[in-house]
């Protein structure tokens, strides 16, 4: 069968992104089969509608990563744009049209209705591998778990346990030169899942909540191949690289026996840490860490479940900063029991952490599958027949996020280092001026004070 597996994601904030989803789409599919990849950062719709006539696709798969851009203050929405190119593409192809990905995951039959797609994948994606054998042989769908469709539109997710392969450089598109040309940046996974349960966060729904590793020799063999391929740069895409501390460090250990020397970042928690961690992974590579820390307010990370306390932040801020690192965190302001005192608290402490980029979002996306949107259906913020499609931010009852943008507005304004929300178009037309001379990595260390 002819298969062109589709990334719709033009987005350029905070930078272009390679579409990492669809390498192991395309690995898990069988060789038997033809698989392309069409990446619409790259193709326009006339070399998207000539792919169509060179290359009659059986089944088209669509990766589906974005849904909007979760900022309640600088609202953006994809799904409209990717229903324009589904009907466009239905009346260039016979395709049987399938929708898989992250964003995907977390609201399956809504986008599966939204994009009137025959067949969606809740969860990880190398099931596409067996809906594609199922449908070339005609065997009965029904035992694909995740698989939804119109007449089954609720699938239950189970994390895949079989080979993840990721397909990097094998298909017949070069898609990642886009990305080489573009700030230099690839992306690598090391493992799936994160064992927090942090109230808002819909992560361990979409890769599940026990951790799956790839093993570290692997990892490193991945790395050095992106770096062969002419990367500058790479982003670890785990949920929270240290969720797993043992396996990070057998992780760097790996990298630094197979002599990868290209830099890297990635997300991290603000646990406590051994402390020679972030030594160890400087030497390893590692150039930027960030900080998924929301508040500086004990009650608020109670209240959110984050698994560390404002101690262990500043402790894990500067053991970075004693390796060498850039370091930025992210805060989530306005989530359950978010008050006047509590905003104060997390400002006056965020003072403590020294040489940083701090970025701010006001407003928490509600999520199905989360205790937040468990907390919002309780306090009748919102009901189990609210839309969770059009992004829904959950606003505290003791102060709303008009209140709390202004006292960041008022904070931020004469700090180079302090951000609000992603920094929007701004900031992705001066990341892309950036790149255009030859910078690479996230580029928000530039704005470090
Ligand atoms: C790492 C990450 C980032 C990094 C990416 C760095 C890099 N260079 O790669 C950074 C920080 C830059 C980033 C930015 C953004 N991100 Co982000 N990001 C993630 C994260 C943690 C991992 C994504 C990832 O690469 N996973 C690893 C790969 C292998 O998995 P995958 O792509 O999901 O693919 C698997 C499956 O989904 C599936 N699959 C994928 N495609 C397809 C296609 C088909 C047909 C099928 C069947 C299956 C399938 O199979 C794959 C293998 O199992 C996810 C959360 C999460 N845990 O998923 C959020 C996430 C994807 N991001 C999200 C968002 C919103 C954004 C931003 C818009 C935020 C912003 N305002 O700036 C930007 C957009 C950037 C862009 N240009 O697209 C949301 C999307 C949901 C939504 N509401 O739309 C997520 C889910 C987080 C969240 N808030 O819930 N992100
Ligand atoms: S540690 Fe990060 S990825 Fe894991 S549940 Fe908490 S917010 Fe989500």
């Amino acid at each position: 069968m002819k298969i062109l597996l589709i990334s719709p994601n033009t987005l350029t904030v905070p930078y272009p992104v390679y579409p990492i989803g669809l390498d192991y789409v395309a690995g898990a599919v069988s060789a038997r089969h033809e698989v392309r990849i069409a990446d619409l950062n790259i193709l326009d719709r006339e070399a998207l509608a000539s792919l169509l006539v060179a290359f009659p696709p059986d089944i088209i798969g669509i990766s589906i990563r974005n849904i909007d851009n979760t900022e309640a203050g600088d609202p953006l929405f994809f799904i409209e744009a990717q229903k324009e190119l589904v009907s466009w593409l239905r009346a260039r192809s016979r395709a049987v049209m399938v929708g898989g990905g992250a964003g995907f995951t977390i609201l399956p039959g809504e986008i599966l209705t939204a994009l009137a797609l025959d067949y969606g994948i809740a969860g990880e994606g190398e099931r596409f591998a067996m809906l594609v054998e199922a449908l070339d042989t005609r065997q009965p769908l029904s035992a694909i778990p995740g698989l939804i469709s119109a007449s089954a539109p609720d699938a239950a997710i189970v994390p895949w346990a079989g080979v993840q392969e990721r397909n990097f450089g094998k298909t017949s598109s070069s898609h990642h030169h886009y990305y080489l040309e573009h700030g230099g940046m690839l992306n690598l996974q090391t493992k799936r899942g994160c064992s927090f349960r942090c109230i808002y966060c819909p992560y361990p729904h979409i890769e599940g909540n026990k951790h799956r590793l790839v093993p570290p020799d692997e990892v490193a063999r991945t790395a050095l191949a992106l770096q062969e391929a002419g990367a500058k740069y790479f982003f670890i895409t785990d949920s929270a690289f240290n969720s797993d501390i043992a396996h990070s460090l057998a992780v760097a250990a790996a990298f630094r026996r197979s002599a990868v020397s290209i830099p890297w970042g990635g997300f991290f928690a603000p646990t406590r840490l051994p402390p020679d961690y972030f030594r160890i992974m400087g030497d390893a590579g590692l150039k930027h860490v960030e900080f998924g820390t929301e508040s500086l307010s004990a009650a608020m990370l109670q209240n959110y479940c984050k698994p560390f306390r404002p101690a262990d932040v500043l402790t894990a801020h500067n053991q970075a900063l004693d390796a060498g690192l850039h370091v930025a965190h992210y805060f989530l302001l306005g989530g359950p029991g978010e008050s006047a005192d509590t905003i104060a608290e997390t400002l006056n402490a965020v003072d403590s952490l020294k040489k940083t980029a701090l970025f701010f979002f006001t407003g928490i996306r509600i999520y199905p599958h989360t205790a937040l949107y468990d907390i919002a259906l309780r306090e009748n913020k919102i009901t189990a027949a609210t839309d969770l499609l059009q992004p829904v931010f959950y606003e505290s009852d003791a102060i709303n996020h008009a209140a709390i943008e202004k006292i960041i507005g008022q904070k931020a304004a004469d700090r180079i280092n302090w951000i609000v929300g992603s920094g929007g178009k701004a900031a992705a037309a001066t990341v892309a001026r950036m790149h255009k001379r030859g910078y690479t990595g996230p580029l928000w260390e530039y704005l470090i004070r």
